[in-house]
């Protein structure tokens, strides 16, 4: 299976039959499950632009994809009994314009994962990042009453390079609604800091707050005009930080739960 891009370009100027023009968040809403993946090697081969979630469990994933695309139980495909390991693809665009595709990654674990667990997770993740060809961007949720855990870290270490090649990056701060005002401030100054080249926002599923600019912030991810391929694909810096073994990718997949 392979998806082409289909959608007309977004920008320019519309000609007088074009569909009047769709808003980030009508476009969000077009969300529909496409496929779900125990292994990379299941994914399909994408040519529209994918964005990744990723965040360890409970961050508040599935509610953020949720609120995203304003569908009470999209994400929660992942939450099915041995489901929670696997990638979760979602097309984006109206049915037939497939023009973006979110990608809801395996959650990590708590803070006391088993060894294994930990290694499992940090070669999907460089296997993901290593070889999925059309990775747009990457969306880190973070309960910022927590802060970056250690995978967190370890994911950071393994995307910055790749940021400053031009991967978009995000850290989204969820559940802000727990947090007052000058706790919010100071958490977003340190994400930013923590951010690299990448942005850092609050996001609130329960107060609506960042749900605008989320949407926004993905369109404009997915829209952009491609930038320099040979430079956007070098993965040995991602390679190095996970102990990535070249030639390696596809005999590691997530576990069942
Ligand atoms: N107060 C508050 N709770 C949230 C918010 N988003 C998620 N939660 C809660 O956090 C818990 C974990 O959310 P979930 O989306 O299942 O996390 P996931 O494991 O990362 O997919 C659930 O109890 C949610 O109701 C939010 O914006 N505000
Ligand atoms: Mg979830």
């Amino acid at each position: 299976m392979s998806i082409k891009p289909t959608a007309a370009p977004v920008s320019g100027t519309a000609a007088p039959t074009s569909p009047p023009p769709v808003t980030p968040m009508g476009w969000m809403h077009t969300a529909r499950f496409l496929t779900t993946a125990a292994q990379l090697h299941h994914l399909p081969p994408i040519a529209v632009p994918e964005i990744a979630f990723v965040g360890r469990s409970n961050a508040g994933k599935s509610t953020c994809i949720n609120t995203l695309t304003q569908q009470k139980q999209l994400a929660y495909a992942s939450k099915r009994p041995g489901r929670t390991q696997h990638i979760n693809l979602f097309s984006l665009g109206k049915q037939g314009l497939t023009d973006a595709v979110l990608a809801d990654l395996p959650g990590y674990g708590y803070a006391a994962v088993p060894k294994q667990d930990k290694i499992r997770w940090q070669r999907v993740m460089a296997n993901y990042l290593v070889t999925r060809e059309n990775l747009k961007g990457i969306v880190l949720l973070c309960d910022p009453r927590l802060g970056l855990t250690e995978l967190d870290e370890v994911l950071l270490d393994v995307i910055r390079p790749r940021v400053q090649e031009g991967l978009k990056f995000l850290i989204l701060l969820t559940k802000a609604d727990k947090l007052t005002r000058v706790e919010g401030a100071k958490a977003l100054s340190i994400a930013r800091l923590q951010a690299g080249g990448g942005e850092a926002k609050l996001f609130s599923a329960l107060k609506k707050q960042g749900v605008d600019e989320v949407a926004q912030l993905l369109w404009d991810w997915s829209h952009e005009a491609p930038s320099d391929p040979d430079a956007a694909q070098s993965p040995t810096a991602a390679q190095t930080a996970l102990g990535h073994e070249p030639g390696n990718e596809e005999d590691e997949p997530p576990s069942e739960d």
